[in-house]
């Protein structure tokens, strides 16, 4: 028996990783650092502060703020993807998402999120789904980022299921990592996600009895 099936957010119910990439195109331009969409793949499911590291770091300017200046920038990419989510409707979901998640809830299986984006209750709330999720993880009190276990053992927790016997799905590599790690069975949406134990390029090929073939293998 399945005891829970956890979902990331950005890019695996909605495509705000598009709206991520173009607020940190858009800060990366004005600092005239270089930032592409192959580049933009190292930082889905990655902090907002490490992935400014990140681009900072390939830019060469690594040492080039100070610590308030760092979070001046962080501030100034969020207030861009805040602005760009502001479109978000329940049209934005990602297609066959809603109906998967409300098969598997009829199955009286709980469902989570793990999410490290502290926009999630928004985006959440533009979709018009918090009523699908019985339990969403804070990422402000997630202390270790993907791949650490820990955002999927804290959603497990939660929702007092057996990693071992629950199903997480993710967008990115280091999301990948971050179910296997904590015992779950995962799920892979997209591209560079060699090692789930189910892949699918997109959304439209996902369906709940294909997922529970993969549990039980
Ligand atoms: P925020 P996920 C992650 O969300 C995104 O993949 C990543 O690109 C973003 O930097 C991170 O959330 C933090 O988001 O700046 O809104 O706190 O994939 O874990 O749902
Ligand atoms: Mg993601």
């Amino acid at each position: 028996q399945i005891e829970a099936v956890v979902f990331d957010l950005d890019g695996v119910i909605t495509d705000t990783a598009h709206y991520h990439y173009l607020a940190w195109k858009q800060l990366a331009d004005e600092l005239g650092i270089p930032f592409d969409e192959s580049f933009n793949e190292n930082l889905k499911g990655v902090s907002r502060v490490e992935s400014l590291t990140l681009i900072l770091a390939n830019g060469n300017q690594a040492d080039a703020y100070t610590d308030s200046e760092i979070e001046d920038l962080a501030n100034r990419k969020n207030e861009y993807y805040k602005r760009l989510i502001q479109q978000l409707t329940p049209e934005d979901m990602l297609p066959g998402m809603k109906e998967l998640i409300e098969e598997i809830r009829s199955e009286h299986i709980p469902v989570g999120l793990a999410s490290v984006s502290k926009n999630a209750q928004t985006v959440l709330h533009a979709l018009e789904i918090e009523h699908l999720f019985d339990y969403c993880a804070d990422a402000a009190k997630i202390k270790q980022s993907k791949p650490d276990p820990e955002i999927f053992l804290t959603v497990c927790e939660a929702l007092e299921a057996d990693p071992e016997h629950s199903i997480g799905v993710e967008d990115a590599k280091v999301g990948v990592q971050s179910i296997q790690s904590s015992g779950m069975c995962a799920v892979g949406v997209g591209s560079y996600l060699d090692q789930a134990d189910l892949m699918v390029n997109d959304t439209t090929e996902l369906s709940w009895t294909q997922m529970k073939r993969a549990y039980l293998h």
